[in-house]
């Protein structure tokens, strides 16, 4: 997979930016000597927890960028995932889902970032559950700004047992905001997908690229990393083990690789939890559970970073962190 480089990198954000060595200038780009317009635009996908917002970006990028679990506040940054096809580079941003319940220092961090992500975007999916609309979905449709297109998607469908009743459940939300269209949908199936791609591209703008056409995300292997330590231990511990649990990675290096041997990555990370507890739940029986946290995580690492990896896992319990302001950005939340 492609990663940038680190973190904090962006490729490069203005519209004359160089794709595949040629130059591109307002959106027109040389390729093979005619000139090709480009279009280029960013997608934001909101909504409340566990809609399938992180699915449903991996379905469209192609490729796993984002985790995803069964848990309520899987994603925690704003996670951005690049598809880029025929003229048009799409450039869509996961958000964690939009915290009304509990408010506490980590929550209010994570609904940071969702407002941060859908101020200055081209175009909003607002991802719901098909057939549902509560109070948590209708306070996502209230920090929307009125001047940004937004695509209704109605996830899940293949859990809707009666399509009919979908109807009146669609004339009542078109009551409630001017959207730019309906989509029902499943972010598992790929037909559904392939047409949304289609349905977002006339909402972006006409511009050059802004990332290289085999980019996937702007996120490090290091983010992933980390990503993907959380994502098996939300899927390997059931709702015993609440959400408040972070991932930090301790180290990462990187040996090269030598002739037909792959490169070596050297990966050590820290479980935090918020009580002993807990940390009896994550290490398991024996310590089975957290052994088999290490492997699923490492084998999903070198398939995706094409590596061998080794990999160490600790866990440490720091009551109360989720409360705590400080340590919610010493662990790397807004
Ligand atoms: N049946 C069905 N399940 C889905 C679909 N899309 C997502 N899911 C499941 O819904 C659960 C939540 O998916 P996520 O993609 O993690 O949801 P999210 O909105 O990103 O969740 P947060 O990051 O916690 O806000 C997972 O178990 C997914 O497998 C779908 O179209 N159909
Ligand atoms: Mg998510």
């Amino acid at each position: 997979m492609t990663t940038a480089a680190s973190d904090s990198t962006t490729a490069a954000t203005d519209s004359t930016a160089a794709v595949d060595g040629t130059a591109a200038v307002d959106g027109t780009a040389a390729v093979d000597g005619t000139a090709a317009v480009q279009r280029c635009g960013l997608i934001a996908i909101v909504g409340k927890p566990n809609v399938g917002k992180s699915t449903l970006l991996n379905a469209l990028v192609g490729q796993k960028i984002s985790i995803t679990s069964r848990k309520a506040q899987t994603t925690r940054h704003r996670i951005t995932g690049m598809h880029t096809v025929g003229n048009t580079q799409f450039v869509f941003v996961d958000t964690p889902g939009f915290q009304t319940r509990h408010n506490n220092a980590l929550n209010r961090s994570l609904n940071k970032t969702v407002l941060g992500a859908v101020g200055e975007v081209d175009l909003i999916l607002f991802v719901v559950e098909a057939g549902t609309f509560n109070q948590a979905d209708a306070k996502v449709l209230e920090i929307l700004g009125k001047g940004i297109p937004v695509v209704l998607v109605a996830n899940k469908l293949d859990q809707v047992r009666e399509r009919t009743e979908l109807a009146p459940w669609l004339q009542g939300m078109q009551q409630r905001r001017g959207f730019a269209e309906f989509v029902p949908m499943s972010a598992k199936n790929s037909k559904d997908v392939e047409r949304l791609l289609g349905i977002c591209e006339p909402f972006l703008p006409l511009q050059a690229w802004w990332y290289a056409q085999d980019e996937l995300t702007d996120r490090s292997e290091k983010f992933l990393a980390g990503e993907t330590v959380r994502e098996k231990l939300f899927r390997l511990t059931g709702d015993e083990l609440p959400y408040t649990s972070a991932v930090m990675i301790d180290k990462f290096e990187e040996e090269p690789g030598r002739g037909k041997q792959k490169r070596l990555l050297k990966i050590a990370a820290t479980i935090v939890v918020e009580r002993d507890s807990h940390k009896a739940m994550v290490i398991g029986d024996k310590g089975e559970r957290i052994k088999r946290i290490g492997t699923e995580t490492r084998v999903e690492l070198e398939k995706a970073l094409d590596a061998k990896v080794f990999l160490e896992l600790w866990v440490k319990v720091r009551s109360g962190w989720a409360d705590d302001e400080a340590r919610v950005r010493s662990f790397g939340y807004q």
